[in-house]
Parts: C-alpha cells; sequence; structure tokens
C-alpha cells in the first residue's frame, strides 16, 4: 500500500546534493513530502497510543501484561508503506505498534487491552493476543519466537495457493536464538517460501544484553548456514526501512524463497510495565533518544526541507492525540464481557 507519489512535490527534491545514507551507510528511500507526512503520523500515532496504555495501566485499567513500542516505531511503518495489501503480519507481545501500522483501529486496540467487549478479542486476549483476519494480522504471541513457525507456516499457505503475498514475520533479538527458528529457516529455504524474517534487535531480550546472551551479534548473518540472505537496517530511519522492505518484498514476490532483515533499534521504555531497565544507564537511552529518535529524524526533515512548519506538525500531534484520546473514552465506556462468555471462543 504504498502512497501515491506527488509529483509536484517530488520535482522539489534537492538532486544536487549527494544521496542521503542511513547512519549505517545502508540505502535510504527518497520519500517526498506525502510520503515524510505519512510516515510522521503514522509513527506519531503508534507513539501516544503507547504513552496512553502506558498511563491506563498505572491507573489500572488494562491488567496483566503490556510492553510497550516505544522507541521502535520506524519499523513497522517503514515496513507497512512498501507492503500490500494481503501480505499477513505475525509478531510477538510488543504488538500493539504492529496493530495500528495495518490499520487496525486505536479504539478496537484499546478495547482489548483494557479486556472490553469491543476489542479485537472480545476483550479476552488482552494486550499479547489480538487479531485481525480483515487487516492480515495474526497476532501477537507470548510465547517467544512461536511465531516465526506461525508465519513460515502462512508463507507456505501463499506458496501453496499461487497468490502473490508475503508473510512478514517479527520476533527480538531473544527471539532470534530459538531453536523452532531455525527449523523454520531450514524449511522457509528448503521451499523457498516467501517470507520475510524481521528481526527487530532492540539490544536486549528482558533485562538481558545481546553482548552477553549471544555468540554472533550481526543477526543478519543468522540465516546464512541456509542460504537465506539477510541485511542490517537502520531501524530508527523510516527510510532505510521502507527501502530494504522493498528489495525484500520483491525479493519474495519474485520467488527467490526467505529473508532476514536485521532492524537495529531500541526500546526506550522497559521490557514490560513492571521493569524499571536498571540493567542499562539513563544516559545510553538519552543518547538513543536525543540522536536518533524515529519521529524527531522526520521531523527535523520536513522543517528543513519547508514541507511543514511546526504549527503543521503540532496540528498533527493534536489529531493523533484526539484519536487516542477518543480510544480511551471509547473502551472505558465498553462494557466487560458477560460471565456467560467465560467458556466461549477457547479451547478446552
Ligand atoms: C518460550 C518462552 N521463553 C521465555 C519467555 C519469557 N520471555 C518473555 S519476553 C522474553 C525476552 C524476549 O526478548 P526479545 O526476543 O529480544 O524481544 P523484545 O522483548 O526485546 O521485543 C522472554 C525470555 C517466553 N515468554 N516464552
Ligand atoms: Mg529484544
Amino acid at each position: 500500500m504504498a502512497p501515491r507519489k506527488n509529483a509536484t512535490v517530488s520535482s522539489r527534491k534537492t538532486s544536487a546534493k549527494p544521496a542521503a545514507k542511513a547512519s549505517n551507510g545502508g540505502p535510504v528511500a527518497d520519500f517526498d513530502r506525502d510520503e515524510e507526512l505519512k510516515a510522521y503520523r503514522e509513527m506519531l500515532l503508534i507513539r501516544r497510543f503507547e504513552e496512553k496504555a502506558g498511563q491506563l495501566y498505572g491507573m489500572g485499567f488494562i491488567g496483566g501484561f503490556c510492553h510497550l513500542y516505544i522507541g521502535q516505531e520506524a519499523v513497522v511503518v517503514g515496513m507497512q508503506m512498501a507492503q500490500k495489501d494481503g501480505d499477513q503480519v505475525i509478531t510477538a507481545y510488543r504488538d500493539h505498534g504492529h496493530m495500528l501500522a495495518t490499520g487496525m483501529t486505536a479504539r478496537g486496540v484499546m478495547a482489548e487491552l483494557t479486556g472490553r467487549v469491543d476489542g479485537y478479542s472480545r476483550g479476552k486476549g488482552g494486550s499479547m493476543h489480538m487479531f485481525s483476519k480483515e487487516k492480515h494480522f495474526y497476532g501477537g504471541h507470548g510465547i517467544v519466537g512461536a511465531q516465526v513457525s506461525l508465519g513460515t507456516g502462512l508463507a507456505f499457505a501463499n506458496k501453496y495457493r499461487g497468490n502473490d503475498s508475503v508473510s512478514i514475520a517479527y520476533f527480538g533479538d531473544g527471539a532470534a536464538n530459538q531453536g523452532q527458528v531455525y527449523e523454520s529457516f531450514n524449511m522457509a529455504a528448503l521451499w523457498k517460501l516467501p517470507i520475510i524474517y524481521i528481526i527487530e534487535n532492540n539490544r536486549y531480550a528482558m533485562g538481558t544484553s545481546t553482548a552477553r546472551a549471544t555468540a554472533q551479534s550481526n543477526y543478519s548473518l543468522r540465516g546464512s548456514g541456509f542460504g537465506i540472505p539477510g541485511v542490517q537496517v537502520d531501524g530508527m530511519d523510516v527510510r532505510a526501512v521502507k527501502a530494504a522492505a522493498d528489495e525484500a518484498l520483491e525479493h519474495c514476490r519474485s520467488g527467490k524463497g526467505p529473508i532476514i532483515l536485521e532492524m537495529l533499534t531500541y526500546r526506550y521504555r522497559g521490557h514490560s510495565m513492571s521493569d524499571p531497565a536498571k540493567y542499562r544507564s539513563k544516559e545510553e537511552v538519552q543518547k538513543m533518544r536525543s540522536e536518533q529518535d524515529p519521529i524527531e529524524q522526520v521531523k527535523a526533515r520536513l522543517i528543513e526541507r519547508g514541507w511543514a512548519s511546526e504549527d503543521d506538525l503540532k496540528a498533527v500531534d493534536k489529531d493523533v492525540r484526539d484519536i487516542v484520546a477518543d480510544s480511551a473514552d471509547f473502551a472505558q465506556a465498553a462494557p466487560e464481557p458477560d460471565v456467560s462468555e467465560l467458556y466461549t471462543d477457547i479451547l478446552l
């Protein structure tokens, strides 16, 4: 669902300048004004939604686990900007951003977080277990690594049915050390399945840093034993993610089989709401926020190029905050599931 190019605006690009590069030297997509604004808005929606979810959790409106995606927004937004309708998304428990990026409504997600009947799983799945057939979102999985095998199954179904949809399976640096990931890689490579494995390397698995937990910390190489190509991507730069996504989707759709994208990213908040994040310094978090924040990067470009003013961007923020506030009001006003629903929609 790549946004339409705006001919008038793209003609204003400064072609005399050397081509921009991501912070790791990788390529970036050449966004026009509409694309920058779209990326800004979508990432801001995720950030504001997560901030609100954090608040509601603190107030006791959300129970159980809740893992916020703040800091990692460029990954799902850049991917989604390259996808087309029908491509499937599956991820772990840090999933609210993925859902919003696929176009699932803030109301439905917030109602699920607060355990209400109007939520995507009728209030019985919570933060980690939401699905939307219409938006091709297959969850939301609490078992670390489980979604990698399921996502491989989705890719198998695409190949079997002969459609040209691509399965996009997200997992973390910690999950990348799980055995079933490699069983999945083997089958995906053997059968040339159309799947993009996205490793969201946010440097920590709960409180364990990648340096302490992994022998090969270049996760893009993790498929090499199976002949699966991999690329390291600046996951804080939405243009770099979009560029990598375009290539990876083309790779899959042209029948070349699986590919790995390692997204170099960072989560600002603790692992879950109960994590004070004592295993890293405040300075480390602050450095990422001030130097590489994905939203601030887009904002700076929009202003520098004269594509938006501070006031324009404040108006976008207001709009997004209104959507999020409305979702919270909607969720709090919705009823909880009836007791008679206790045993429906579950496997006994
Ligand atoms: C099979 C399994 N083992 C352990 C856990 C406990 N656990 C939940 S999250 C997590 C860390 C995963 O980290 P990572 O894959 O890097 O994802 P992130 O939280 O950073 O997004 C662990 C060990 C689990 N849920 N499932
Ligand atoms: Mg991690």
